[in-house]
């Protein structure tokens, strides 16, 4: 397991006790009557009209309807492919535009697998996040063997950074709306992650990084992008007080990217809407970047519901938001998620089943897209 895996389940241990007592009330107050739209309803003669697709209903309310994408699963599952274009009006690389992917030894990018997914963006009409240009995890080896051994020193890593970032955000100029320029750098207490980025160049690498980028692609909206930041809780803060700091000096940062991997055996976070808020008053755009819900496997109707409850919450909040104009889900199926390789007995975390059925989730997206505002 690697270590943001091991961060993400250290984070969501520690905060279980508290959880497990604040759960009934969390899923009473997410759980706001609803009614469908026109569910059963048939036009013409006889003839339902197909249901409008998730992306065909953000459109209308302007707002972007993302998923990553495995692109081993692109290539290989036409369903798979199909829904991916048949829902979404935004696609993130899950993988495939991260440092150890894109350049596997020093001075040799292989943009490949990036470039098939943008094509395939561009085909249908898709937007492009871009994740993610600093990160802690997913590293070459070349880069992370190269510090530990001592023949890559500060200086060499700093040159090494701004020349991955140039050319990433070169590579891509035109084609990324939103890229997520540092990822997961704070701790859950609030102080910055001590990652070798840290450690070799001191808290100034996160400006650094996001004036490479701007330099790169002027266009491009720069986020910052971390799990646990749903709530105003320690960590959040941290980075509010972060944008506030750059922003003041005139650094280019643009944006707040929220995960939302959440799971049901916690409370929904309540406060996620004030929490976006005060990074829209900052003038930060927000997004929803990774949503996903896990449960204990196998589901039933009760987590299903609970699931659906808190994907809606989720979305509603981003809705409520004047800046918030990308809500990415981290996967659709539950035939490819990240989960239950990492979160043992967990799964069944994405808005469809294995066989591309809409479950619960997927419909409380539809209809809160569907509101009229
Ligand atoms: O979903 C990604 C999975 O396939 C990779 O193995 C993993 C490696 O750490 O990264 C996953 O995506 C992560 C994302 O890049 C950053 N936030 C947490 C996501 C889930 O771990």
């Amino acid at each position: 397991m690697n270590s943001s895996r091991t961060g993400l389940r250290r984070a969501a241990l520690a905060v279980l006790s508290a959880a497990l007592v604040a759960t009934a009330a969390g899923t009473a107050q997410a759980h706001p009557g609803k009614v469908g739209p026109g569910k059963g309803h048939h036009h013409g003669k006889g003839h339902p009209k197909p249901a409008a697709s998730l992306r065909d209903l953000a459109d209308r309310r302007h707002v972007l309807i993302g998923t990553a994408v495995d692109t081993t699963a692109l290539a290989e599952d036409g369903a798979y492919r199909a829904a991916t274009a048949r829902e979404f009006s935004s696609v993130t690389a899950e993988n495939v535009m991260k440092w150890e992917v894109v350049e596997p030894e020093r001075g040799r990018y292989d943009w490949s697998a990036a470039d098939e997914l943008v094509r395939f963006a561009r085909a249908h009409g898709q937007q492009v996040r871009g994740h993610t240009l600093l990160w802690h995890n997913q590293l070459p080896a070349w880069l992370t063997e190269g510090v530990a051994d001592g023949s890559i020193d500060a200086k060499e890593l700093r040159k090494i950074l701004r020349e991955h970032i140039t050319a990433e955000v070169k590579h891509f100029k035109g084609k990324i709306y939103q890229w997520d320029v540092v990822n997961e750098v704070f701790e859950e207490d609030g102080s910055l992650r001590d990652s070798i980025w840290l450690q070799q160049l001191g808290p100034s690498y996160i400006a650094d990084a996001f004036r490479w980028a701007h330099r790169a692609d002027p266009g491009a909206k720069l986020f910052m992008n971390d799990y646990n930041v749903e709530g105003v809780n320690a960590k959040s803060t941290a980075y509010y007080e972060l944008a506030k700091k750059l922003r003041a000096q005139g650094v280019p940062v643009q944006g707040m990217g929220v995960q939302a991997h959440l799971d049901i055996q916690y409370g929904f976070p309540t406060d996620l809407a004030a929490n976006l808020a005060r990074f829209d008053r900052l003038g930060l755009r927000t997004a929803i970047t990774e949503a996903d819900v896990r449960m204990f496997t196998p589901s039933d109707p009760a987590k299903l519901a609970r699931q659906a409850s808190d994907y809606r919450g989720l979305l509603a909040a981003c809705l409520a938001t004047k800046g918030c104009t990308s809500f990415t889900v981290w996967g659709f199926t539950d035939k490819y998620s990240w989960v239950p390789g990492t979160f043992e007995g967990e799964g069944e975390a994405n808005i469809l089943d294995a066989d591309f059925r809409h479950k619960p989730a997927y419909e409380a997206l539809r209809e809160e897209l569907a509101k009229r505002h």
